[in-house]
């Protein structure tokens, strides 16, 4: 019922109920991993904060929660406007965990000729981004007790492959910014975790990084057995953020078996599969 909002609608017994329960931001909750986030830290027992630009899919997502049940607030957000991430910040009761993960990538052009502009946007959401809300939310995370602030990175963010100049640039940022954050907040009861995914199949992180072009997306994914998905990742997450307060899962890195290294992916032949695929019952 997004209870931190809406105060006056409830009794004292209802309010004492919704500020009891912790409440979790995740940013890019639109699709992929942070829809997928979203979900299962409802399901975990979290209200949810959902953020995003798209305001139909984060309202769409949050209904779906609260029809089952769960307590989930809608947030139209850019985390790359402070202006509005400031007042976002400061309408918020509470906030016990901060997923950071709006991001993405924008083209695959080799250094040489890569736009400067994909460059500075990708920078600008994969890192001031992260920056923006975790700056803005650290003293409502740090009085909650035991907070966590949460950067979904890449294995972008710990090695780079050809074309991916640019964004394993802004990874290895916001990699940086989760490391140092941790030294400097070691004092205080909050948290760093930085999730670092490899391969996921998700419906928009290609057909962003191709700028609309659904075939070369597909191309990422063809032959790999199985890719990760939104859910693997959210199930990760999940698990880091529920570890006990004392318990900080640093950096975790998962790809899918089929992923050895950011360049070293295993692809089986379309059609071997495909015949694979109609011998099975
Ligand atoms: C996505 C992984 O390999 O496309 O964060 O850079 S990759």
């Amino acid at each position: 019922m997004g209870g931190s909002f809406r105060r006056g609608l409830f009794s004292a017994t209802q309010e004492a109920l919704v500020s009891s329960t912790p409440l979790a931001v995740v940013t890019g909750a639109s699709s992929g991993i942070g829809a997928a986030t979203a979900r299962r830290l409802a399901a975990e027992g979290y209200e949810v904060v959902l953020t995003a630009r798209r305001r139909d899919r984060i309202e769409a997502l949050a209904g779906e929660l609260r029809d089952a049940g769960r307590r989930a607030e809608a947030r139209p957000l850019d985390v790359t406007d402070r202006a509005a991430v400031d007042a976002f910040a400061a309408s918020l009761e509470r906030c016990d965990v901060l997923v950071n993960n709006a991001g993405g990538a924008i083209g695959l052009e080799p250094v040489a000729e890569g736009d400067p502009a994909d460059w500075r946007a990708m920078y600008e959401v994969n890192v001031l981004g992260v920056l923006h809300l975790t700056q803005a939310l650290l003293p409502a995370l740090t009085a909650s007790g035991a907070g966590t602030v949460l950067v979904v990175t890449s294995t972008a963010g710990h090695g780079t492959y050809e074309g991916g100049g640019g964004y394993a640039a802004a990874k290895h940022g916001a990699h940086v910014l989760a490391g140092t954050l941790r030294l400097e907040i070691v004092d205080r009861p909050v948290r760093v975790i930085e999730i670092a995914p490899g391969m996921v199949h998700t419906e928009e992180f290609s057909l962003t990084r191709f700028r609309g072009d659904a075939e070369r997306a597909a191309r990422v994914y063809e032959g790999v057995a199985e890719p990760l998905t939104a859910d693997d990742v959210a199930d990760t997450i999940a698990w880091a953020v529920t570890r006990p307060p004392h318990v900080n899962v640093d950096l975790l890195v998962l790809r899918p078996r089929a992923q050895a290294s950011n360049s070293k992916v295993h692809r089986e032949p379309v059609e071997r599969r495909e015949s694979a695929e109609r011998r099975e019952p």
